[in-house]
């Protein structure tokens, strides 16, 4: 019997998308169904995460997949032969494994605050923000990717913050390229890749729906 995926999502956001990418690279066909989370968040949503009620979910056979990384190494797993995505050496694995957990606990609490605080609130987001940034150019170094030569779990984990870039440096006033060339080089470079630039939002309407969000919600 065929696989049945089907994801549940939102279009904005980089949670989904990294699983989108993870799908796209390993050339999974599924069925996309987009929650309203701030209205109305499905009984499919509710009941197959229970836990924390959050998109993305990956539902594969009727079984649930929750949490974005976790999903994506799932993925990777089940969908062994093509386009590997962590590496198959365990310290190399863990590695990897450090800098999503990274990404998720300091870029992405950062990036939220610039566009969700202000006054001094802004400053310290902007300051841990590229703190962060500067921390995984770092871990890049001259690579071509995280992964090395190849597009791995840390690539597929930080390209969705790409498209929310413009959303960040409005609000906050700044250019990443001028302070992280080598990550903006980075992410050009992993837009080349249709499972990336064929996933990814576009940057103004991510900018245009937080406009929609922060005036139906009075934030910071
Ligand atoms: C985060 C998912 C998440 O925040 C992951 O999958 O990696 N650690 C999780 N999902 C948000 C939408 S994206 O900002 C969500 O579903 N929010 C709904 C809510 O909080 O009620």
């Amino acid at each position: 019997m065929a696989d049945k995926v089907v994801l549940l999502d939102t279009w904005a956001s980089m949670f989904g998308m990294r699983v989108r990418i993870a799908l796209a690279e390993k050339g999974v066909e599924y069925e996309y169904k987009e929650e309203n989370l701030i209205r109305n968040k499905s009984p499919l949503l509710l009941q197959m995460n229970p836990v924390h009620k959050k998109i993305p979910v990956l539902i594969h056979n009727g079984k649930p997949i929750c949490e974005s990384g976790i999903i994506v190494q799932y993925i990777d797993e089940v969908w062994k032969g093509k386009a590997p995505i962590l590496p198959s050496d365990p310290y190399e694995r863990a590695q990897a494994r450090l800098w999503v957990d990274y990404i998720d606990k300091k870029v992405y609490h950062a990036s939220k605050r610039v566009w969700t605080t202000d006054g001094d609130k802004k400053e310290v987001a902007k300051k841990e923000f590229f703190e962060s940034l500067k921390q995984l150019e770092e871990v890049l170094g001259d690579k071509p990717y995280f992964g090395g030569d190849t597009f791995g779990f840390v690539d597929v984990a930080l390209i969705p913050f790409y498209c929310w870039f413009y959303t960040y440096e409005t609000f906050g006033g700044f250019k990443v390229e001028a302070e992280c060339p080598k990550l903006i080089s980075w992410a050009k470079r992993c837009m080349q890749k249709e499972s990336v630039s064929k996933t990814l939002a576009d940057e103004k309407e991510v900018y245009e729906s937080v406009l929609d969000y922060k005036k139906k919600f009075v934030l910071s």
